[in-house]
């Protein structure tokens, strides 16, 4: 006399329907169920013409730094090429890019803003 054996499923080869080995062991993951996001450098690019003063307001309003740190960031610019603002994720920094752009096109001067990953 034969009885039937049902297909195993995939939850018996996988054990993630209980979350339980055949042995009966907990299965623990060794892998995040979460990824962290990739991270943007927000940077400032210096010219000869946008005056110093736009450009620490530009850090105090759209990078929340305070005047000491804007006017540190503002000189590191001027003196090596670029600066560092802050490190986001991509909408954000996408977002902090395009307003500062908007607030140097509306203002006339020809400060650059970029975003490069981290
Ligand atoms: N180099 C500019 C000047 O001498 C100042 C400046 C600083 C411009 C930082 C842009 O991102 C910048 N007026």
């Amino acid at each position: 006399m034969h009885s039937y054996t049902p297909p195993r499923s995939a939850a018996d080869s996988d054990h993630e329907a209980d979350g339980l080995t055949p042995q009966g062991d907990v299965a623990v993951k060794t892998r995040p169920a979460t990824k962290k996001p990739a991270m943007y450098k927000v940077l400032l690019l210096n010219d000869d013409y946008t005056p110093m003063d736009f450009v620490v307001q530009i850090l105090e309003v759209y990078f929340n730094k305070s005047h000491e740190d804007a006017m540190t960031i503002m000189l590191q610019v001027h003196k090596s090429g670029k600066g560092l603002c802050g490190v986001y994720t991509f909408e954000i920094a996408e977002t902090k890019v395009a307003q500062v752009m908007a607030s140097a096109w509306q203002a006339q001067h020809p400060l650059q803003c970029v975003m490069e990953k981290e």
